[in-house]
């Protein structure tokens, strides 16, 4: 196994998992939107992220939810792109930007980003060649369809089969473009565009995602499946995420994307001490 995740200034050792906070810099992301729209807010919530325990701090721009708006490359840069820069000068954590769009990657990659977090997975125009050229780690999400429809009829045969398929093939991808195997994420993307069965399977059976010893990460916190099973709010569904990270990392993820870090990180902890014996 990999166990490692270079970055253009550090290399990130993976061999316990790693907790990734999200940081919304959105108007309408479904549970922290408008919350860190000052710059002010948004330093301060990275701080605090970085405080419970976050190793990697992962900026949004545009809202990936079902249904969201599209976000012009300028709003995305304009959002993004002061907080990155001040983070890099005042942060510990390794940086991460939710983007797809080659442009933001390149501005990104200068103002000091270390991890392209892409929901396409690299598969927009140019959105490869800029990766690439960043010297930046990538995480490469699968999705089916896109945002606005993904969650109106998704189908799979064998959605096991058919995630590890399509990672695999955006591996090759970034193999023939020079992203060197210590710079890549998988990721089976939990939600996007998956029934709460589809997401089920996945996490259960999510150490068969493993390809070529690739590290893997998981992002379920406070999503609708959590909601789903537990018949909570957004707001109100920190124990369940906190249980399905849990089951992710004891099924092999790598890293986990949260909202609630202090409480994942609490989890990863006694985990570990498990682990070890
Ligand atoms: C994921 C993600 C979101 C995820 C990765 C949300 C940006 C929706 N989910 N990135 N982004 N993995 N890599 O609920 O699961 O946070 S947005």
């Amino acid at each position: 196994m990999t166990a490692r995740l270079r970055c253009p200034q550090r290399t990130l050792d993976l061999q316990q998992p790693l907790v990734m906070g999200v940081l919304n810099l959105t108007p309408d992301s479904f549970s922290d939107g408008g919350r860190y729209l000052e710059p002010e807010q948004a330093r301060l919530r990275a701080a605090d992220l970085e405080a419970q325990g976050a190793a990697i701090i992962d900026l949004g721009g545009e809202s990936t939810r079902p249904g969201a708006a599209p976000v012009p490359v300028a709003e995305e840069l304009r959002r993004v792109l002061p907080l990155l820069q001040s983070l890099h000068a005042n942060s510990r954590a390794v940086l991460s930007v939710d983007t797809s769009k080659p442009e933001v990657m390149r501005a990104a990659a200068a103002a000091g980003a270390d991890l392209i977090n892409d929901v396409y997975a690299l598969r927009a125009p140019g959105a490869l060649a800029a990766a690439a050229e960043t010297g930046c780690a990538v995480c490469l999400m699968h999705m089916q369809g896109e945002p606005r429809t993904m969650q109106l009829a998704p189908h799979y045969t064998d959605v096991v089969a058919e995630v590890r398929a399509f990672l695999a093939e955006r591996v090759a991808a970034c193999r023939a473009a020079g992203i060197a195997d210590e710079r890549i994420v998988l990721d089976p993307g939990f939600g996007f565009g998956k029934t709460l069965e589809h997401n089920l399977t996945l996490l259960s059976r999510l150490s068969e995602l493993r390809i070529d010893g690739l590290p893997i990460l998981a992002g379920l916190s406070r999503k609708s499946m959590i909601g789903t099973l537990t018949g909570k709010a957004p707001a109100e569904r920190v124990h369940g995420s906190v249980a399905a990270a849990l089951i992710a990392a004891q099924n092999g993820a790598d890293i986990l994307r949260v909202h609630d870090v202090a409480a994942t990180v609490d989890a990863l902890k006694v985990l570990s001490a498990v682990v070890r014996r």
